[in-house]
């Protein structure tokens, strides 16, 4: 990891060295403007410095440790060059951190429906114009807006019927207002600027407490993606076409466990998070009587009844009988009697963590990551009991290694299964997309560059989703 890091840092001062070398030949050019060169080149290797922890991260998982990335890039989120200097922060919950901002921090709009309700100054006509820009349809609700709309107040576009590409085309949707957006944080860098922290003295108004109120920026993001990754590395096990032994391989369940799961999985509508609120005997025994059970119950049930007809011939009635029905109501009872027994939460969590039932296509929006979710957004956008949540942030943060897996959150006094349970689909224990907003400073000049960018490393090299200087 280290060597990573200095390789890095070592191509971000070899970079500044060689433009301060091309710098200085060309001596029109004032000190002022090599200052803003060593700084601009400064942040830059704070970004790639960033990069390179990403990517080790994802070519090196640890599935037992869900912050160990998070740990790293908080480490290295300040560095020194020999001219300069690069400072990488971020706000969540009002504080200020050290290190890039995960966008799985915040609740993806593109998921969020009934939710949207929840949060301030979000009112009923904004919801359902939010509502018709993301759908791909053109029939406006009754408090709702598509095309007709802007064309008829003169915009020169119009909804993008389709999931928002980033945070700031949230302002283009008909009543919503950049102080609704951005609050205090008027550039969208996810920083407090002086600006932004003088009262009214400058534009925007801001309370000058030293807290940054970002408003709805500080809650939901349009940039949080979905992986096929799964915590150990390894594509997510599609329990649709995955056969019993892979199951085992990959989540350690026993035999009659690995093979109820896959029977539950193959029920219209099945849903892992269903684990954590129903008992997989429950689950799977239902899904045998819908006859979706083909492999391993099908197979019991023909053997159990060819043993019941060689029985009956036998003529003898007693226990061959007992067989025999117990193999044909076994058809649907055999998972049962089978005993799968049911899961404990860490093995739950690895079915959680590992499998799916979903064939993955492309890259979605991105669940929150309940190891680095604002207290903010499940107070606001998830309308969590406030005492809940003080709970979940003191008792994950006192966990060194975070929670590994959604189960875990079960293991938290409180939370219930049937609390847990209607969270559970926006929720998950991976990040994938971060911003990194590195501030360049040169030593010797006192120049400043800020760089904003945003890195999706669920794939190797990472790919840059958005670059900004504001
Ligand atoms: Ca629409
Ligand atoms: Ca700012
Ligand atoms: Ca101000």
């Amino acid at each position: 990891m280290l060597l990573i890091v200095i390789w890095a840092v070592t191509i971000g001062a070899a970079i500044v060295a060689g433009i301060q070398i091309s710098s200085f030949r060309q001596s029109m050019l004032g000190s002022d403007a090599i200052a803003r060169v060593q700084a601009r080149w400064a942040a830059r290797a704070g970004v790639e410095t960033m990069i390179a922890i990403m990517e080790y991260h994802t070519e090196n998982p640890d599935p037992e440790d869900a912050l160990g990335m998070i740990r790293d890039l908080q480490d290295n989120s300040y560095g020194e060059l020999e001219t300069g200097s690069y400072d990488i922060r971020h706000f969540l919950d009002g504080q200020e951190w050290a290190g890039p901002l995960d966008e799985h921090s915040k609740a993806n709009i593109n998921l969020l429906s009934g939710e949207l309700m929840n949060i301030r100054d979000m009112t009923p006509d904004v919801v359902g114009a939010i509502t018709d820009w993301r759908d791909s349809n053109e029939d406006a609700g009754m408090l709702g807006a598509e095309k007709s709309h802007y064309q008829n107040r003169g915009k020169s576009y119009e909804p993008r019927n389709a999931d928002f590409r980033n945070f700031a085309e949230l302002e283009l949707v008909a009543g919503v207002w950049p102080e609704y957006t951005r609050g205090e944080d008027w550039n969208l860098d996810g920083r407090i600027d002086s600006n932004e922290d003088d009262g009214d003295q400058t534009w925007p108004d801001d309370q000058a407490d030293g807290m940054l109120d970002a408003g709805w920026s500080g809650i939901l993001t349009a940039l949080s993606r979905s992986s096929a990754l799964a915590p150990s590395g390894l594509p997510r096990l599609n329990l649709l076409t995955a056969t019993s032994e892979e199951v085992i391989e990959r989540t350690g369940l026993t035999a009659p466990q690995a093979s109820a799961l896959l029977a539950y999985a193959q029920t219209p509508n099945a849903k892992l998070e269903q684990l954590l609120t129903v008992p997989l005997s429950t689950l799977s025994s239902g899904s045998a009587g819908a006859g979706g059970a083909a492999g391993a119950a099908g197979a019991g049930g023909r053997s159990s009844t060819g043993g019941g007809k060689s029985g009956s011939t036998g003529g003898s009635t007693g226990g061959s009988t007992g067989r025999s029905s117990g193999g044909r109501s076994g058809a649907t009872g055999g998972a049962t009697q089978a005993g799968p027994g049911d899961l404990d939460n860490a093995a739950k969590g690895r079915v959680l963590n590992e499998c799916t039932t979903v064939e993955f296509k492309r890259a979605g929006p991105g669940k929150v990551n309940i190891n680095t979710v604002s207290g903010e957004v499940l107070r606001e956008v998830f309308d969590l009991n406030p005492k809940l949540v003080d709970t979940l942030l003191s008792r994950r943060d006192a966990k060194p290694s975070g929670l590994t897996s959604l189960a875990s959150v079960l293991d938290i006094p409180g939370f219930t299964p049937q609390i847990l349970s209607p969270l559970a689909k926006q929720l998950d224990v991976q990040s994938f997309v971060f911003t990194i907003s590195s501030r360049g400073r040169s030593k010797t000049v006192g120049g400043e560059s800020e760089m904003v960018v945003t890195v999706d490393r669920s794939m190797l090299p990472a790919q840059i989703l958005l670059y900004r200087e504001p």
